[in-house]
C-alpha cells in the first residue's frame, strides 16, 4: 500500500483513508493508493462494504493543481473512478472538511455519501478557469436537477453539508466521522442497500432553460470561458446518453485547460497564496495578537474599516473629535448592517453581537488599552502628523499605529513620533467593509479580518493607486489624442473591468483628484503627467461626477446608466485643438494599449524599485482592489500573455509619439533582452 492511501478494517468494514497533506489532492500517488486499497478491499472477503473518507483536516479538495500541464503520470483518475462506480461491494464516501471538485466528483462515483454537518461541498472548478472533468457535470444534475446544477458549476460555490443534505448531494449526516459512516454503511449493509449508481438516473430540462440561463449571465460571465462550458456540459447531460455526455464533457475540459483564460485563472489561484508568503518572517513567527482596535476617524472610511474588526470579533473603540461626529459615524455603521440584516445575509443577533462590540469617545487618552490604533481622517500631513503625535503619547508601548493613507509618506507621518518603528500603512479599499484587498507593512492581523493582504513599500500612491494614477491619466489622453470617454469605457468594460475610467471617475467624484492636482504637492506627478487638463475644465464647470448628475457623463435621477454629454464632448475638442493634437480615430485594441499598458509599465517600476516583492503580488491588488478581469490573471500575467516583446515595442512606439511618460520601464527592457517573462524573474 501506499503512504498516500491507506486500508484497515472496522469489523466487516473496510476503511480507506487518503492521506496527503494539506489537502488529499488527487495526486498519482494518492490515486495510485487508491487503487491499490480498492484491490484489497475487493479481495477480502470479509469485507462486506468500504468507506472511503480524507486523513486530517480534510476530504479530497480536488485534483492536484501542480500536475495540471505535465506528462500524465499514475493511474488515470477516470479509471479509479469506473473502479469505484463498478465495485461489487458498497462504497461509501465519508466527508469531512472539504470535498471540492474532483474530490467531488469521487464521491459522486460512490453509491452513497455520508457527511459531518461543517463539511463542504462544491465544484469550484470554474474558479480556475476549468470544469469539473471527471464526471460532475454529468453526475451532479442527475442528484440535484439541471437549475440547481447550472448555478453550482457556474459560481463554483460550496454547500454546507446540511443544504448539501436536502438538494440530495449527500444522503446522511451525523457528527462522528469515521464511527458514523461505518454505522452508516453497517446499516446500509444490514438493509440490503443497492449498489446505486448516479450513472443511472435520468437527467431532464425544461426547453428553453439553457438559453435563458446563457441570456440572464451574459453580463456576468463576459470574457471569462469556463462559465459557458460549464452551461455546455450541463446541457449535454440532459440531451445526451450518459456515456456521450461524459466524452463531450472531456472534450471542453480540455477546451478550457489549454485556455489562457484558465492559465491566468491558476495563475491567480497561487498569486493569492504566495501574497501571504514573506521570505523575511518564517513561517511560525509569532504575531502580534490584536485584542482591541481604536480607530481615529468614524467617517464612511473609519467606519467601514471598524466593521471589520467587529465582524472578526474584536472590539473597537471609535474616537472623533466631537459628539456629533462619533452619533453619525455609528449611525451609519448600524445602518449598514442593517441593511445586510435586511437583505437576509446576517442575524439579528449577530448584528446586535458586533453593534455591541464598538464604544466611543472623544478623548484620546482612551485608546491606552487598544493594540493597533487606525488613523483614517483627511489625507492632509498636517493633520495626520498631529494626530500621530497625539497617538504616540496615548497609546501602549507596543502598540501598533496604521496610517490608512494611500497617498501621503508614512516615513513622515511617523515621524511626529519617537517610535516610527511601530507606525505601518493600512491602505484599506472602498468600502472598506466590502472590498477584499489590503495593501500593508503588518500581515497577519489582515488575513485575521478576511482582507488578503499585499506587503507594499512607502512610495507615492503606495503601489495600486500610483498604477492607477498612470491608467486614469492616459485614459484622459487618449481624450485629447482623439477619443470620447464613451468609447473608452466601452473598450475596457468588454476588456473585463467593471467599468472604464471615465464612469469609474464620476462614481468616485471628480473634485477628489480635481482638488490633489490643485495642490500640487512636490513629490507628486505634475498636473501634465496626470492627464489633468481635461477633468479641471469639467470640474470647474461644478460636474464632479454622480453627485452632481453629471461629470465625464449625465446621469438621470436615481440612475446610474451614463449618458454622454455634448458640452463635455466640445471641452475634449476644445483641449485638443488648445494643444495643437490633430484628433485621430481609435480602434478598441489600440485604447486597451494605451489605458492599460501603463499599469505593466508602472508595475515593472514598482518591482524595480523594492516597492513591491513579486510580480504576482500586482496581480492580486489589481484583481482584488480594482477589478482587473481574474481571466486576464492581473496586469504582469497579462503582459507576459501577450509577450513582453511586443508589449515593449507597442511602449517605444507610445514613447517616440506622446513622450517622456511612456519611456519603458529598465526593469521591462531589461526582460526582454534577457528573453525572460515576469513569471520567470519571479521563479528566480
Ligand atoms: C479539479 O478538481 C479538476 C477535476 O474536476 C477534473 C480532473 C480531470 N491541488 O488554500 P490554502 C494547496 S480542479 C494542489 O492556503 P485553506 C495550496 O496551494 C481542483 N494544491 O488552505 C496551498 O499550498 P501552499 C478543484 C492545492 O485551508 C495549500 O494547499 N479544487 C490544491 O485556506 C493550502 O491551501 C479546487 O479548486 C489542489 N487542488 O483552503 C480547490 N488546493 O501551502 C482549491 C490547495 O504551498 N483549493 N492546494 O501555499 C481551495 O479552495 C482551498 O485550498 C481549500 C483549503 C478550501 C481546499
Amino acid at each position: 500500500m501506499s503512504d498516500a492511501v491507506d486500508f484497515t478494517k472496522r469489523g466487516a468494514i473496510g476503511v480507506i483513508t487518503v492521506n496527503s497533506p494539506p489537502v488529499n489532492a488527487l495526486s498519482a500517488a494518492v490515486r495510485d493508493g487508491l487503487d491499490a486499497a480498492l484491490k484489497a478491499g475487493q479481495a477480502d472477503p470479509d469485507v462486506k462494504a468500504m468507506v472511503l473518507m480524507g486523513g486530517g483536516r480534510t476530504f479530497i479538495a480536488g485534483a492536484d493543481i501542480t500536475e495540471f500541464g505535465k506528462p500524465p503520470r499514475g493511474k488515470p483518475l477516470h479509471d479509479v473512478l469506473h473502479d469505484i462506480e463498478n465495485s461489487s461491494k458498497l462504497i461509501i464516501a465519508a466527508i469531512h472538511g472539504t470535498a471540492l471538485g474532483g474530490g467531488l466528483e469521487v464521491t459522486l462515483c460512490c453509491h452513497y455519501r455520508y457527511a459531518v454537518p461543517a463539511a463542504l461541498v462544491g465544484l469550484p472548478e470554474v474558479k480556475l478557469g476549468l470544469l469539473p472533468g471527471a464526471g460532475g457535470t454529468q453526475r451532479l444534475p442527475r442528484l440535484v436537477g439541471v437549475p440547481k446544477a447550472l448555478d453550482l458549476v457556474t459560481s463554483g460555490d460550496f454547500v454546507p453539508a446540511p443544504q448539501a443534505l436536502e438538494l440530495g448531494i449527500i444522503d446522511e449526516m451525523g457528527g462522528e466521522l469515521l464511527e458514523g459512516a461505518v454505522a452508516y454503511a453497517e446499516k446500509l449493509v444490514a438493509d440490503g442497500a443497492p449498489l446505486r449508481k448516479i450513472r443511472d438516473m435520468p437527467c431532464q430540462a425544461e426547453n428553453g432553460v439553457f438559453e435563458a440561463y446563457r441570456k440572464a449571465n451574459a453580463r456576468k460571465f463576459r470574457g471569462f470561458l469556463a462559465p459557458w462550458k460549464n452551461i455546455d456540459c450541463i446541457e449535454a447531460a440532459a440531451t445526451l446518453d450518459f456515456d456521450a455526455g461524459m466524452a463531450r464533457e472531456r472534450e471542453l475540459f480540455n477546451d478550457c485547460m489549454i485556455s489562457p483564460e484558465s492559465a491566468a485563472q491558476r495563475h491567480v489561484f497561487f498569486a493569492e497564496r504566495e501574497v501571504a508568503k514573506i521570505p523575511d518572517v518564517p513561517k511560525g513567527t509569532p504575531m502580534k495578537e490584536v485584542k482591541k482596535v481604536a480607530m481615529i476617524g468614524a467617517g464612511t472610511m473609519g467606519g467601514g474599516i471598524a466593521m471589520n474588526f467587529a465582524n472578526a470579533g474584536i472590539p473597537v473603540l471609535m474616537v472623533e473629535m466631537a459628539d456629533e461626529a462619533l452619533a453619525r459615524g455609528m449611525a451609519i455603521i448600524k445602518r449598514n448592517y442593517q441593511n445586510t440584516v435586511n437583505k437576509g445575509r446576517l442575524s439579528q443577533e449577530k448584528m446586535d453581537q458586533r453593534m455591541a462590540l464598538f464604544s466611543t469617545t472623544t478623548d484620546y487618552a482612551d485608546i491606552g488599552d487598544a493594540d493597533l490604533v487606525i488613523e483614517a481622517v483627511f489625507e492632509k500631513m498636517e493633520l495626520k502628523k498631529e494626530i500621530f503625535a497625539k497617538l504616540d503619547a496615548y497609546a501602549k508601548p507596543g502598540a501598533v499605529l496604521a496610517s490608512n493613507t494611500s497617498t501621503l509618506s508614512i516615513d513622515e507621518i511617523a515621524s511626529a513620533t519617537k517610535r516610527s518603528e511601530s507606525v505601518i500603512g493600512m491602505h484599506f479599499f472602498s468600502p472598506a467593509n466590502v472590498m477584499r484587498l489590503l495593501e500593508v507593512v503588518a500581515m497577519g492581523i489582515g488575513r485575521k479580518v478576511g482582507k488578503i493582504s499585499v506587503l507594499v513599500g512607502n512610495c507615492f500612491g503606495f503601489v495600486g493607486n500610483r498604477m492607477l494614477h498612470g491608467y486614469t491619466g492616459e485614459g484622459t489622453f487618449l481624450l485629447e489624442s482623439g477619443a470620447l470617454p464613451q468609447q473608452v469605457d466601452g473598450a475596457i468594460y468588454n476588456f473585463g473591468l467593471a467599468m472604464g475610467p471615465f464612469a469609474m471617475g464620476d462614481m468616485a467624484g471628480l473634485d477628489v483628484g480635481w482638488l490633489v492636482r490643485k495642490a500640487k504637492a512636490a513629490d507628486r506627478p505634475t498636473n501634465e503627467e496626470y492627464g489633468g487638463t481635461i477633468p479641471d475644465r469639467i470640474c470647474e464647470l461644478g460636474r464632479f461626477g454622480q453627485k452632481t448628475a453629471g461629470g465625464y457623463y449625465d446621469y438621470k435621477e436615481g440612475d446610474r446608466t451614463p449618458i454622454p454629454n455634448p458640452e463635455v464632448q466640445a471641452i475634449i475638442e476644445q483641449v485638443s485643438k488648445d494643444k495643437n493634437i490633430t484628433r485621430t480615430d481609435f480602434d478598441d485594441d489600440e485604447i486597451i494599449k494605451r489605458a492599460l499598458y501603463p499599469l505593466i509599465n508602472i508595475g515593472a517600476q514598482i518591482l524595480d524599485e523594492g516597492m513591491a516583492m513579486r510580480p504576482s503580488d500586482i496581480d492580486i491588488i489589481y484583481i482584488n482592489g480594482y477589478g482587473f478581469p481574474a481571466h486576464k490573471g492581473g496586469p504582469m500575467h497579462w503582459a507576459d500573455a501577450i509577450g513582453l516583446d511586443k508589449v515593449l515595442a507597442d511602449m517605444k512606439r507610445f514613447h517616440a509619439e506622446l513622450g517622456e511618460r511612456w519611456r519603458p520601464a529598465p526593469l521591462l527592457e531589461k526582460l526582454v533582452a534577457d528573453g525572460k517573462s515576469f513569471a520567470e524573474l519571479q521563479a528566480g
